[in-house]
């Protein structure tokens, strides 16, 4: 039989085929060749009668996988951010989009709490305001931005048109809103098809392991994911940047250089874009780091 990996706990892989689920344990080989199931994945598995435990006995090819957060098959990412608590981490939004580009997947940036930022009479609504117009400003001419707010419903009905038919993950820092923003998506579906489930009644409580969810029966189906602070860039070489910025990349063309880092190097396009204010400060300081972080990798 065949099925995709719905959710991984304690050794166990819950295995949709069809509409059922099935309980399945991972064949001792994997261990031993040091692979390990992924949520997303899609999976041969066998039938043990008589026996709680099915038995998965081959992974199917992986169209990408990921380490942070640890899915596969991935269509499109969520990277979400709050607007205030927590503040938004660029450096992490901007990891998880090098990541997605890296992997050649969609990336929509979902900023959410925006309800924050309504009472400008507070200084955390002023806060909350200030760090929602510098997200716009930096993100808005490179990536599809969606706002969120847990008691707007017109943002997630915007997320349920954008990912129709994929397989998305929602990933980000953790207590920025991904569960929630998860329930909500299974309350739009569900209001739809009319049916009660104790889906959408899911506990507010901390994400310890990716599960995917389906949204419908055309295949829409997300990740949530446990939150994370930060993470290393792995799997990269620091010539491959350029090209997993948007922005950057349009202008690779016009440096006098071939091998121009777009550092200090006289006649970089890149720079030039920068100081015309075609690629944010933010951002190409974000590759700057990134930059950096890679080389520091590359002595050791
Ligand atoms: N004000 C406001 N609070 C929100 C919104 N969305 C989520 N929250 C709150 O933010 C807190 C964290 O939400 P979660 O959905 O659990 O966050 P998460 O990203 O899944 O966190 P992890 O599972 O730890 O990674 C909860 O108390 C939510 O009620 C929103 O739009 N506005
Ligand atoms: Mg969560
Ligand atoms: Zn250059």
């Amino acid at each position: 039989m065949q099925g995709r990996i719905m959710k991984g706990i304690a050794g166990f892989y819950f295995v949709k085929s069809g509409e059922t689920i099935y309980r399945c344990k991972a064949r001792g080989i994997f261990k031993k060749q040091d692979i390990k199931p992924a949520v997303g994945d899609l999976v041969e598995f066998e039938i043990i009668e008589g026996n709680d435990d099915n038995l998965i006995t081959d992974i199917l090819p992986r169209r990408n996988s990921f380490i942070r957060p640890f899915v596969a098959n991935v269509d499109c990412f969520l990277v979400v951010t709050a607007v205030l608590r927590p503040a938004p981490v660029q450096e992490l939004v901007d990891k998880l989009l090098i990541m997605a580009e890296h992997a050649g997947t969609e990336a929509i940036l979902c900023v959410n709490k925006c309800d924050l930022a309504a009472d400008q009479k507070r200084s955390s609504g002023r806060k909350a305001a200030a760090s929602l117009e510098m997200l716009r400003r930096i993100y808005e001419p490179v990536y599809p931005v969606v706002l969120l707010s847990q008691d707007d419903p017109a943002g997630y009905e915007r997320i349920t048109e954008l990912i129709h038919g994929k397989t998305a993950a929602l990933a980000g820092a953790s207590g920025v809103g991904k569960s929630t923003i998860l329930n909500h998506l299974l309350r739009n579906e569900l209001m739809e098809t009319g049916a009660v489930s104790e889906k959408s009644q899911r506990g507010r409580h901390t994400t310890r392991h990716a599960q995917l969810f389906s949204l419908d029966e055309e295949g829409t189906a997300v990740f949530d994911t446990p939150g994370f602070t930060s993470f290393a860039l792995t799997g990269l070489e620091p010539e491959e940047l350029p090209h997993l910025f948007p922005e950057i990349e349009a202008h690779l063309g016009s440096c006098r250089y071939d091998d121009c880092r777009h550092m200090a190097e006289p006649g970089c396009g890149v720079k030039l874009a920068l100081d015309q204010g075609q690629i944010s400060r933010e951002r190409y300081d974000s590759y700057l780091a990134m930059v950096r972080e890679l080389d520091e990798e590359k002595k050791y």
